[in-house]
């Protein structure tokens, strides 16, 4: 008997999705950051082993904030919600345990959805390596329990990589039988361009501070692999949208900007397994989150 299931991963900004969703791959095919909303698009990872494939949907984290770019990422989200076979939803325990009254505020936006969605739901209650007084989880348990009666509740660390194994294999007896869809050393759907572009982000997530991040974006404006026989030439553009901005990107004597194109190139060049050429450009674009076109044209949005 083999197993094939599609397997959403979906929870409030931040809660460790995209994290979980790397360390059942063991290596990384969606960015992580400290900050929320870090995750923009549908992300599908490739787990195959003997007897069974699943495809993880990373997703862009649950919130209420408004605007067109927020609408299209939710509308992502929930689209993986009711394309998947099975729900994990993570929860970020050791907020939780720390500020009890985030909870309701955060999940509320969730419940209702995944309860309806008529699927089988796990509850993975993730970051319990900070929780260091363990009894302040338990109202957040009981509570949780009280918002999704019927699920399954597993307490786990994606970091570190504790309780995943028992997670793993809880969904794998609600996924259905099947063949396997994506050949076995295939990780992800998404192609080698939108992941450097997702590592140019990930890097300008950790340059820049405040709110910067979430008015940029990147676009793989040139993508060589002809020209040079043992390197492969990338130009990316960052676009940000305020003018004010763009010199904080680039930085005092374009510092920063080489700080970035440094990290992300080494990242990308070992993503390729070949050395890589790559030349990063600033663009101001205001308005950006609010154009629709500009918007599906980053491949938000579906
Ligand atoms: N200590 C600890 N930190 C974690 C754990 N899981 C995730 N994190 C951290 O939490 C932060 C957010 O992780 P992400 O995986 O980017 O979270 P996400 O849910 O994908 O966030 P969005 O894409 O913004 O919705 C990062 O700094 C992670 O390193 C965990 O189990 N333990
Ligand atoms: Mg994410």
């Amino acid at each position: 008997m083999h197993k094939f299931g599609m397997v959403a991963l979906i929870g409030p900004p931040n809660a460790g999705k995209s994290t979980l969703m790397n360390q059942y791959l063991g290596q990384k095919v969606a960015i992580v950051s400290p900050r929320p909303q870090t995750t923009r698009n549908r992300i599908s990872g490739i787990l195959t082993n003997d007897d069974a494939q699943i495809v993880f949907l990373d997703t862009p984290g649950i919130h209420q904030l408004r605007g067109k770019m927020n609408r299209f990422l939710l509308e992502s989200a929930w689209n993986a919600l009711a394309g998947s076979d099975v729900v994990v939803v993570l929860l970020d325990a050791a907020l939780y345990a720390a500020k009890p009254h985030l909870m309701d505020k955060e999940l509320k936006p969730l419940v209702k959805p995944v309860n309806e969605s008529g699927r089988p739901v796990l509850i993975a209650v993730n970051k319990v390596d900070r929780v260091k007084d363990k009894p302040t989880m338990l109202p957040v348990m009981a509570r949780a329990s009280e918002l999704w009666p019927e699920a399954e509740f597993v307490p786990i660390s994606a970091l570190r990589g504790q309780g995943t194994d028992e997670l793993l294999s809880r969904v794998l007896e609600k996924v259905p039988e099947g063949p396997p869809m994506f050949p076995e050393d295939q990780i992800s759907t998404a192609p080698v361009r939108f992941m450097a572009a997702e590592i140019i982000r990930e890097k300008l997530f950790y340059s820049l501070r405040q709110e910067l991040p979430y008015t940029t974006a990147v676009e793989i404006e040139v993508w060589d692999e002809e020209s040079r026989k043992d390197m492969v030439l990338v130009n990316a553009v960052i676009y940000t949208a305020q003018k004010n901005h763009k010199g904080m990107i680039i930085g005092k004597q374009g510092s920063n900007l080489k700080k970035i194109g440094t990290e992300a190139r080494k990242e990308i060049a070992e993503l390729l397994d070949c050395k890589v050429h790559l030349e990063l450009w600033v663009k101001v674009r205001s308005g950006w989150t609010e154009d629709p076109g500009f918007l599906r044209a980053m491949g938000l949005g579906e």
